[in-house]
């Protein structure tokens, strides 16, 4: 069998999605997701312009050696463009792989390890009461795991809060809009919102939350032990993680657990995270981190050192990575949990999919591959939208981390 033909289909079906498609000489083709919020075309170029080219005539099934191909060959190594790029061809091949086999990815991977995979989804509201509702709503629905987030009193937004309350996308214009942000308006407000939460639905549930890179160690430290009480399932991303010992100090001052990882594109981003044990949750997901081939030998590091799987499933991850995500947490034996921030109807239209949601878990489905597809007729319909994440401000007009 040998690659003749890669494409990308970009779409906007409410928001941009980039897909690798791979087809053979035999008819059967592959799919994956390089969708890298708020840079799409950088990965469009990478991939037409540097990695298509270098594709054609191999044969699908050597998946190891071209990954190494695509990432040693470079020379220019790692970063997020580049590693979604591979992300996008790695998980198509392995899709042609279970096509080809006549079985569902998370066979290859090494057969079921559960029967579901927990997923957290996302209440949000302006205010702590409307959060509450809004949490009340998951449980009802049958979430096991609730991520809470608020506004905060004198911020005239925050990140986490969203409009259209089950579909947030916080890439909303075509110039970033600006935040105001203040650690301490925040600091003071948290630990307030998960007093009232417990206080109203007890301990059955876990409840998570993300600080969304905005703290200093110390800070998370301190935020931290001031939310123990409340037993949160973890902290997400309390402090920008380009300094992995700094997540050492964290780590002195509180037992909440820690998760991080969504920005991460390869192991080397984690290693002493890892190896140190100073983080519990590692978040790198397919399309940001090179794949479910380099995924594989992070949650294999991870697993060494107690740490689990968490990975990444905002909506700008599309249903092709969700799919394949849930392929490998079915699969993965360190498993923590998975994100799941429910895409609208019409992108759900365009990639249709067999993993359904049930009782506070998605179910990968039994089809070969990763069970999801593209309609791209009707992906035509939706052209692309240029659309930024917002910046971040404090107070006085500093530049900040969103
Ligand atoms: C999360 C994330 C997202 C990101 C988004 C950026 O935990 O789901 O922090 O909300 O902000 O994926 O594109
Ligand atoms: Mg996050």
């Amino acid at each position: 069998m040998k690659i003749i033909n890669c494409k990308t289909i970009i779409t906007c079906p409410g928001r941009n999605f980039v897909t690798v498609k791979i087809e053979t000489d035999e008819g059967v083709y592959g799919i994956g997701d390089a969708t890298l919020n708020g840079r799409e075309l950088a990965v469009v170029a990478y991939l037409e312009e540097h990695l298509f080219p270098c594709l054609i005539g191999r044969d699908p099934a050597q998946i190891e050696d071209i990954w190494q191909y695509l990432y040693r060959g470079a020379y220019w190594r790692r970063g997020p463009v580049t590693m979604t790029a591979i992300a996008g061809i790695d998980t198509a091949l392995w899709d042609i792989k279970g096509k080809v086999a006549g079985l569902p990815l998370y066979e290859l991977l090494g057969g079921r390890s559960r029967d579901g995979v927990m997923v957290y989804g996302h209440a949000n509201g302006v205010e702590i009461e409307e959060t509450v509702d809004e949490v009340a709503k998951y449980i009802d629905l049958g979430y096991k795991a609730i991520r809470a987030q608020c506004g905060v009193p004198g911020l005239p937004s925050t990140y986490g809060v969203a409009k259209d309350k089950m579909y947030y996308e916080p890439a909303d214009a075509e110039l970033p809009s600006e935040n105001v942000w203040s650690t301490e308006k925040y600091m003071k407000h948290v630990p307030q919102l998960f007093e009232r939460l417990r206080d109203k639905f007890g301990f059955d549930h876990h409840l998570l939350h993300d600080v969304h890179h905005r703290l200093t160690p110390i800070q998370a430290g301190r935020l931290g032990k001031d939310l123990e009480p409340y037993r949160l399932f973890w902290m997400e991303d309390a402090v920008p993680a380009e300094n992995q010992e700094s997540f050492r100090l964290i780590r002195q001052h509180t037992t909440t657990p820690l998760a991080v990882g969504e920005i991460f594109n390869t192991i080397f981003d984690c290693q002493q995270l890892i190896t140190e044990q100073l983080i519990d949750y590692i978040r790198t997901t397919v399309v940001h981190a090179g794949g479910i081939t380099h995924l594989r030998r992070i949650a294999n590091l991870a697993d060494l050192y107690h740490v689990r799987t968490g990975s990444h499933g905002a909506t700008d991850l599309s249903p092709v990575c969700m799919g394949a995500a849930l392929h490998f947490d079915t699969w993965v034996p360190n498993f923590g949990i998975q994100e799941y921030m429910r895409h609208t109807p019409e992108t759900d239209e365009v990639f249709p999919h067999d993993y359904h949601f049930k009782d506070g878990y998605l179910h990968a489905g039994s089809k070969p591959g990763h069970g999801v597809d593209i309609d791209e007729t009707l992906a035509a319909r939706y052209p692309y939208k240029p659309a930024y994440l917002p910046v971040n401000r404090l107070e006085d007009g500093t530049m900040y981390n969103w």
